[in-house]
C-alpha cells in the first residue's frame, strides 16, 4: 500500500501548481487534486520523477493524507472555496488542519473557522503573498485562526516561506486575521505602484525623461532607501525593448490597469472601521479611471490643461522626484499600518505590527529594505499612535516633505494627474494640523440638521437657531 501523503493541496492553477512543487522540494510528499481531473492528470505528467500523489475526486484525495490531515486550499476565492469545503467536510475527521491560502475575505474567513470547528476541524486563513515565483519559491506567508491549529503547520509555513533575516511567516492572529493582513498588504502594494506610475509620468511629462534615462535613474534610487522588488522590475521594464518593433515595450503597451478587488476591499474596510487609507483609495481610482480609456481619448481633446510649467533640470527633478516617493512611500505604509492596529483593536486579534512589517521582507511583491526601519520603529514603541511619529519617520519626512510638495505642486501646474501623492501629502498635512475646518463643516451641520456641535471653550453640547 502506498505511503500516505505528508500534505494535500487543492486547487493547481497558477498558485496551487508551483505552492505543491515549493512542499515536495522541501521534501513533503503531496496529494494533489483539480475539479477538473485533466489538469491534475497533467500536472502529474509533467512532474512524474517528484513525489507526487495525483487523486481523483475529493474522498480519494482525503483518505490519500496522513491524519491528522493538513490540506491546502487554493482556489478562486469566495464561492468556489465554500464549494471545495462543502465537499471536503463528510470525509474530514477531528483535529484535520484545513488551510486556505487564496484572497478570502476576512470575515468569510471566521465564518468559516466558526462553522468547521463545530465539527472539530480546524480551518486556517493564510494569506500567501509573491505571485506564481513566490508560491515556487518561498512566499510570505501570513497564517490566521486558532493558534493551537497553526502550531501543527508552523514548521511546514517556515520551511516554505521565504527568508529574509528568518522565514517570512508567522502567526498573525485568530479567525479572519491572517487574510485580513494579506488584504491590506494588497492595498499597500496598489499604492507603491501608483505612487512609482506618478513618478514616472511626472518625470516623463514634465522632465522629458526617456526610458533609458529612467532606467538609469530608477537603478540608482534601487541602491538607496527606495530599493525593493517594485523599484528593480520597473528598472528593468524601463530597458525592455519592444520585440515587435522599434523602442521601449513599455511605451507600446495600453494604459489601461486590471484590478481583482482586495484595493477596493482595503478601501471598503478602512471606511467602515473609520480609519483613512487615501493613499490607497486613491491608487484605485486611478485604476478604474485609467480603465475609461475612451472617454479619456475624448476629453482629451475638448477639456484644455491650461498648464503653467517652465523649464525644468532634468537631475534636480528626478532628485526631488526621489524624495516625494520617499516621503509618500512612508506616510502610505503609515495609513496601512494604522488600518491594521485599528482592527487589531476592533476584533481583539493583538497583531504585532512589527512582526508583520517583517515578514514582508521576502516572498512578496512589497518586500524591501525600508520594511526594517518599520519593524524597528514598532519594536521601539508597538503602540505608536501613526507610524509618521515614530521618531526615525519623523527625520524622514522632515527631510522629505519639501521635494514632496514641489513634485505635487509641478505636477498640478504641469497637468499631470498625482491623486496618490497628493493625497499622501494631504494626509500629512491634516494629521499635523491642530485645527481643521470642520468646525465649519458642525456649524453646517447644526444649521440644517440640528445636528448639534461643541465648542472649543465651553464643555457641552450646543444648538443654535442660525437663521434669524
Ligand atoms: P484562480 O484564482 O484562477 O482559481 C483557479 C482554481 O480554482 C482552479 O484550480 C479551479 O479549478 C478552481 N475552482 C474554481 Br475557479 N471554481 C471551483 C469550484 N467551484 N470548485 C472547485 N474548484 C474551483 O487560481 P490562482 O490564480 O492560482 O489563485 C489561487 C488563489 O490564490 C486565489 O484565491 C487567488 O486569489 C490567490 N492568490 C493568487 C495570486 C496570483 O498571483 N495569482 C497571488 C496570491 C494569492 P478548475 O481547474 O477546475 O477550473
Amino acid at each position: 500500500m502506498q505511503k500516505k501523503s505528508d500534505v494535500g493541496l487543492y486547487g493547481l492553477a497558477v498558485m496551487g501548481s508551483n505552492l505543491a512543487r515549493n512542499l515536495e522540494s522541501r521534501g513533503y510528499q503531496v496529494s494533489v487534486c483539480n475539479r477538473t481531473a485533466s489538469v491534475t492528470e497533467q500536472f502529474i505528467e509533467e512532474f512524474s520523477n517528484l513525489k507526487f500523489v495525483g487523486t481523483e475526486g475529493l474522498q480519494e484525495f482525503v483518505q490519500s493524507i496522513q491524519q491528522p490531515r493538513k490540506i491546502i486550499l487554493m482556489v478562486k476565492a469566495g464561492e468556489p472555496t465554500d464549494a471545495v469545503i462543502q465537499g471536503l467536510t463528510p470525509f474530514l475527521e477531528l483535529g484535520d488542519i484545513l488551510i486556505d491560502g487564496g484572497n478570502a475575505w476576512f470575515k468569510d474567513t471566521k465564518r468559516r473557522v466558526d462553522l468547521l470547528a463545530k465539527i472539530g476541524v480546524n480551518f486556517i486563513g493564510a494569506g500567501i503573498s509573491g505571485g506564481e515565483t513566490g508560491a515556487l519559491n518561498g512566499p510570505s506567508i501570513m497564517p490566521g485562526g486558532p493558534k493551537h491549529a497553526w502550531e501543527k503547520v508552523a514548521e511546514m509555513f517556515s520551511k516554505i516561506a521565504a527568508n529574509v533575516d528568518g522565514p517570512c511567516t508567522n502567526y498573525i492572529g485568530p479567525d479572519g486575521a491572517g487574510h485580513f493582513v494579506k488584504m491590506v498588504r494588497n492595498g499597500i502594494e496598489y499604492a507603491d505602484m501608483q505612487l512609482i506610475a506618478e513618478c514616472y509620468q511626472t518625470l516623463t511629462d514634465l522632465a522629458g525623461f526617456k526610458p533609458e534615462q529612467l532606467a538609469k535613474t530608477f537603478e540608482k534610487w534601487n541602491q538607496g532607501v527606495l530599493s525593493s522588488f517594485l523599484i528593480e522590475i520597473t528598472t528593468e521594464i524601463f530597458k525592455f525593448k519592444d520585440p515587435e518593433g522599434e523602442g521601449f515595450l513599455v511605451d507600446k503597451i495600453l494604459d489601461r490597469a486590471g484590478q481583482k478587488g482586495t484595493g477596493q476591499w482595503t478601501s471598503e474596510v478602512a471606511l467602515e472601521l473609520g480609519i483613512p487609507v487615501p493613499t490607497i483609495a486613491a491608487a484605485v481610482t486611478a485604476r478604474t479611471l485609467s480603465s475609461f480609456k475612451d472617454q479619456r481619448v475624448v476629453a482629451s481633446k475638448i477639456l484644455p490643461a491650461l498648464t503653467q510649467i517652465t523649464d525644468l533640470d532634468q537631475d534636480k527633478f528626478a532628485a526631488e522626484v526621489h524624495n516625494a516617493l520617499y516621503a509618500a512611500k512612508i506616510i502610505s505604509y503609515a495609513q496601512g499600518m494604522a488600518l491594521i492596529q485599528e482592527a487589531s483593536n476592533q476584533y481583539h486579534w493583538d497583531l504585532k505590527l512589527d512582526e508583520i512589517a517583517a515578514l514582508w521582507k521576502g516572498g512578496c511583491i512589497i518586500r524591501a529594505k525600508f520594511l526594517g526601519d518599520i519593524t524597528k520603529a514598532y519594536q521601539a514603541n508597538p503602540n505608536i499612535a501613526n507610524l509618521m511619529l515614530a521618531d526615525f519617520m519623523t527625520k524622514e519626512l522632515e527631510k522629505n516633505i519639501p521635494s514632496l510638495r514641489k513634485v505635487v505642486s509641478d505636477a498640478c501646474l504641469g497637468g499631470v494627474p498625482v491623486m496618490a501623492l497628493a493625497t499622501a501629502l494631504s494626509y500629512y498635512d491634516c494629521y499635523r494640523s491642530a485645527n481643521l475646518p470642520q468646525n465649519l463643516t458642525q456649524a453646517q451641520r447644526d444649521f440644517f440638521g440640528a445636528h448639534t456641535y461643541q465648542r472649543k471653550d465651553i464643555e457641552g453640547t450646543f444648538h443654535t437657531e442660525w437663521e434669524k
